[in-house]
């Protein structure tokens, strides 16, 4: 007897014959990687390290590995509820009590790359949000609004923090923009380029760090330092999320990965 054909083996012959790809989202991880930088004031977060356990040798003569040590919330990472808090009594909010449903979710990608090539502090407004949903379609509930802006592109924790006297200078959402996705959108969450949810400035917003505090805040979640969305449609993949299961974590690195049409 034939297996009966399903979505999901349909799924698995397109990965196949190539109909749909696999898009790897993720920046490589080591201790070159950027950590967001704050005030002097608040505590630090460490960047990336690992030393070695053993390597095929007296501490381990047939194996290899390494020990890690990072914050939570380096490289290319999740943000759970729990981050901010305005998420902190929310119900499902850590790491290890997410709804697994919701680790897999459609894309939605704005492509703001030409803005932000002329104004780094470039910021998404709920208008930009209904002129892209006029050329393709209204965000539906549960996707992941992913914000393309090829800040990926910059090589260099220099370069890629783009601070200056008055702070870090990157491109994120007006605070009525977030609202919107969240309240009338009711987006999974938001996925960005750049070190953290939040635009550079956005320490100074009403309300501060508004991608956090309004998504976290609501349940959501963030996706930071995350790459080749050049390589995504405005609409039609879908993003596989997966944080590590960390007992009552704020956040993780995590692969992501994406499916799309060839
Ligand atoms: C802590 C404080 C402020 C911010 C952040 C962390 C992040 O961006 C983050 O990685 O979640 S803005
Ligand atoms: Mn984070």
């Amino acid at each position: 007897m034939p297996a009966p054909v399903t979505v999901l083996s349909l799924l698995v012959e397109e990965l196949n014959n190539g109909r749909i790809k696999v898009v790897d989202l993720t920046q490589p991880l080591d201790s070159d990687t950027p950590v967001i930088d704050l005030p002097p004031q608040f505590a630090p977060s460490p960047p990336f390290s690992k030393e070695v356990i053993s390597r095929y040798d007296d501490k381990g003569p047939a194996w290899y590995w390494n020990t890690i040590h990072l914050g939570e919330h380096t490289g290319t990472h999740f943000d759970a509820p729990a981050h901010w808090v305005t998420g902190k009594d929310l119900a499902n909010n850590t790491l290890d009590t997410i709804l697994v449903r919701k680790l897999i979710g459609p894309a939605c990608v704005i492509d703001v790359s030409k803005e932000v090539a002329r104004y780094e502090d470039f910021l998404l407004t709920r208008e930009h949000v209904q002129a892209w949903e006029g050329e393709h379609s209204k965000i539906s509930a549960g996707s992941w609004l992913l914000l393309r802006t090829d800040w990926s592109r910059r090589q260099g924790r220099e370069d890629y923090l783009n601070i200056n006297e008055d702070g870090p200078h990157s491109p994120g959402f007006h605070p009525d923009c977030v609202k919107f996705l969240a309240h009338e959108r009711d987006v999974l969450g938001v996925g960005v380029e750049t070190v953290g949810t939040d635009a550079g400035q956005a320490g100074g917003f009403d309300p501060p760090f508004p991608a956090h505090n309004i998504m976290q805040g609501s349940g959501r979640f963030g996706l930071a330092s995350l790459c080749n969305l050049d390589q995504l449609p405005p609409v039609g993949a879908i993003v596989i999320a997966s944080p590590l299961k960390i007992v009552d974590g704020s956040g993780s690195p995590l692969r992501v990965l994406a499916l799309t049409p060839a």
